[in-house]
């Protein structure tokens, strides 16, 4: 947006982050140590999550370092194959997945994550999975963002959701992509307990964070604490795309 020395739109609030790419400082971390990774939502910052934007090297590969924890990629360009367990449980897979393909891998599951030739450029999110009793840790999912049908947010044709993971109690993330046509909004301005992390993948609009309005476009990332005032309207003359992480079937007191 603009190349002025000194000037960012970044913000680190209390209650939320903005997090733009022009200031995106990256490194190699544990489970991915050969690729370029900027940690843009942490609990360093106050999040119960991360976020990782991957940059993943030609035939580069990534291995599980947490084992109680659970990931979601989405594969923003390029391809990576993915294998998930030794095809012995339920769910295990062994997938190419490209642009808008993803793969949610469950906590203690072996898995391997390849670029192809080409390499590849992911979002991560990843958490500690809390378990719920009775209930069996959920089986992976491998799917593709264009395969999952959307329905309209709250009656509203131009604001279409898209929920990328089945939602079962066994599951304590969701993920979600946004379309928002040109002048739609957020039905209300939301105030509510899960947090987000959030990925804008196209188009641009006006996000509401607590009391600032912030103009986003393509590439911006959103930290949303929990109870963070929240609206959005897509603005421009094309539709406006995020992908976002949110928290969900578990107890407050989880
Ligand atoms: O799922 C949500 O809470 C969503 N409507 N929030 C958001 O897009 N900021
Ligand atoms: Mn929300």
């Amino acid at each position: 947006m603009t190349d002025l020395f000194g000037h960012t739109r970044s913000v680190v609030a209390p209650r939320y982050a903005l997090i733009t790419p022009p200031g995106l400082v990256r490194a190699p971390l544990p489970a991915w140590p050969d690729a370029a990774c900027a940690v843009v939502i942490s609990p360093a910052m106050g999040a119960r999550f991360t976020q990782i934007l991957v940059d993943l090297p030609p035939a580069a590969a990534a291995r599980r370092a947490y084992p109680d924890d659970e990931l979601l990629l989405f594969v923003r360009a390029g391809a990576v194959r993915v294998t998930i367990g030794d095809a012995t449980q339920v769910g295990d897979a062994d997938e190419r997945l490209g642009p808008g393909g993803y793969a949610f891998i469950p906590p203690r599951r072996t898995y391997r994550i390849a670029a192809d030739d080409t390499g590849a450029d992911l979002l991560v999110f990843q958490r500690r999975y809390t378990p719920l009793a009775d209930t069996p840790a959920p089986a992976p999912v491998v799917g593709h963002e264009q395969e999952v049908a959307g329905a309209p947010f709250m009656g509203d044709e131009a604001a279409m959701l898209k929920l990328l993971l089945p939602d079962a109690p066994a599951f304590d993330m969701a993920v979600n992509i946004f379309t928002f046509q040109p002048g739609a909004t957020l039905p209300i301005v939301e105030t509510h307990i899960m947090e987000h992390g959030l990925l804008m993948i196209q188009g641009q609009g006006i996000y509401r964070l607590a009391d600032d309005w912030h103009p986003v476009q393509a590439g911006d990332v959103i930290w949303m604490a929990p109870y963070c005032p929240q609206w959005f309207v897509a603005t421009g003359k094309t539709p406006a795309r995020y992908i976002y992480y949110k928290d969900v079937n578990r107890d407050p007191l989880e």
